[in-house]
């Protein structure tokens, strides 16, 4: 009960949600906590300060106002194109970096593309056919490159937080010890495996979620404790800006708790149903696939969990390297993604890290480095097998 009432504050201010949160009888525990969470993620945040101290903070500069903008419904970036036929990106942010993962000076992490009224963003950015950026600003560093990164499927990802470190450690294999061609390594964060974000730079669901809301939307909380988001020193219009921060939110502009709802949320977006195809299956394993993209790791309690990633980063050649690596991890080794998406999602799909893969088969093509016999073995395969592999993947 007590708990209850925590939501229901967290709530007020915004009449129809804490009516269907509070008044829910039917509906209890990690469901209400779900429906909570659900309402976090897709809330509109406006700048502070707000006559609804639970939704402001925004900014000063940010990329979106709800974690759904980006993945809507759960899912990933997608192109969505008009009738005038014009394209959106929704879903894919510009990080700048050095090799070893240092930031811009002026522009941060993050080329912030929106800022709260009297403040001017970043720049804009265009992702398709390739990167076309205009700053409104000063140029880059001479050091500091370009990283496209597209938002993953959220679907059945909240389970590899419970994936037990030493299962991730079993399977790296940094030397190639084994002679395979495949290392595999672990990015060690804070005394954790990391295995969120494309350079697994998060150790846990509640890291990357609060990682998410600083640097995608300016919304600062007990992990990420700056208000200002992605603003630099060098900002100091946007460093002026008012924040949210409040007592009732720990002092910050998101609170622990809303953190864990919007995880708990997450957990409830499981992974899309399968149905075993053991052919299907085999082709994916002889292919080599598997030895990346495990088809299923233990998790809790050693209960198996759809992963089609074994959580550890692999050196996938130069065409993927893109000269901005992340303290700890070069800027060619990426984290094996899940396959899993979950189909019917609107809009149309890119693949890889940048979006430069329009289907599965480029995708697999631009597989270098480590990946690259399988890559070899995908192309040597009979058309029909090919195309049976190909459907197989898409289906997950
Ligand atoms: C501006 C677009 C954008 C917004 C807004 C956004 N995300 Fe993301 N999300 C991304 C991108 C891009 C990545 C990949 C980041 C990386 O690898 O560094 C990502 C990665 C993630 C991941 C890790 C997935 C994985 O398998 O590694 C989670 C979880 C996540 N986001 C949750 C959230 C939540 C929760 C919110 C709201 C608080 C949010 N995101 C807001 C773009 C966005
Ligand atoms: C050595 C490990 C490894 C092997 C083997 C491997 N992959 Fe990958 N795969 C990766 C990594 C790492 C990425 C991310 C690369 C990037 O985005 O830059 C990736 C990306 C992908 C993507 C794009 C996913 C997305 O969310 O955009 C698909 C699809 C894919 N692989 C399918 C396959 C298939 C099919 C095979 C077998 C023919 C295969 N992979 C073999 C490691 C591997
Ligand atoms: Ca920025
Ligand atoms: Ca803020």
């Amino acid at each position: 009960m007590k708990r209850r009432c925590t939501r229901c504050r967290l709530f007020a201010g915004l009449a129809f949600i804490s009516v269907l949160i509070c008044a829910s009888p039917s509906v209890s525990g990690d469901g209400l906590d779900a429906m909570a969470g659900k309402a976090l993620f897709d809330r509109l945040w406006v700048p502070a300060p707000a006559s609804t101290d639970a939704s402001d903070g925004l900014g000063p500069l940010f990329n979106a106002r709800s974690c759904a903008t980006c993945h809507a419904g759960g899912g990933g970036a997608r192109v969505i194109v008009h009738a005038d036929g014009q394209a959106d990106f929704l879903g894919a942010v510009v990080r700048f970096g050095t090799s070893t993962g240092a930031h811009d000076p002026y522009y941060g992490a993050q080329l912030s593309t929106q800022a709260v009224p009297g403040l001017a963003s970043e720049g804009s950015a265009q992702f398709l056919p390739s990167l076309h950026m205009i700053l409104d600003g000063p140029p880059l560093d001479a050091s500091i490159k370009s990283s496209v990164r597209l938002a993953p499927s959220l679907r059945g990802r909240a389970a590899f937080n419970d994936v037990p470190d030493a299962e991730i450690l079993k399977r790296a294999d940094p030397s190639d010890a084994d002679g395979d061609g495949i290392s595999g390594r672990a990015n060690i964060v804070a005394g954790r495996v990391g295995r969120y974000g494309w350079k697994a730079q998060n150790p846990t669901l509640d890291d990357q979620i609060a990682h998410a809301f600083a640097l995608d939307m300016g919304l600062s909380s007990p992990r990420q404790p700056h208000p200002h988001g992605d603003c630099t020193a060098a900002q100091t219009a946007c460093l002026a800006a008012a924040t949210g921060e409040s007592p009732a939110f720990d002092g910050r502009e998101v609170s622990n708790q809303m953190i864990d709802l919007v995880a708990t949320y997450l957990a409830s977006l499981a992974a899309p149903a399968r149905t075993a195809d053991a052919p299907r299956e085999q082709l994916f394993a002889a292919a080599g696939c598997a030895s990346c993209h495990m088809p299923t790791l233990n998790g809790k309690n050693g209960k198996p969990v759809d992963a089609f990633t074994d959580l550890l980063l692999h050196d996938m050649g130069h065409q993927l390297d893109d000269a901005v690596g992340e303290p700890g991890v070069a800027s060619s080794e990426w984290l094996t993604p899940s396959l899993l998406d979950g189909r019917g999602m609107a809009g149309v799909r890119r693949y890889l890290h940048d979006g430069s893969a329009a289907t599965i088969a480029d995708a697999i093509g631009k597989h270098g480095g480590e990946a690259h016999a399988s890559r070899d073995a995908f192309r040597k395969l009979a058309p029909h097998d090919r195309a049976r592999l190909l459907e197989y993947v898409k289906g997950l």
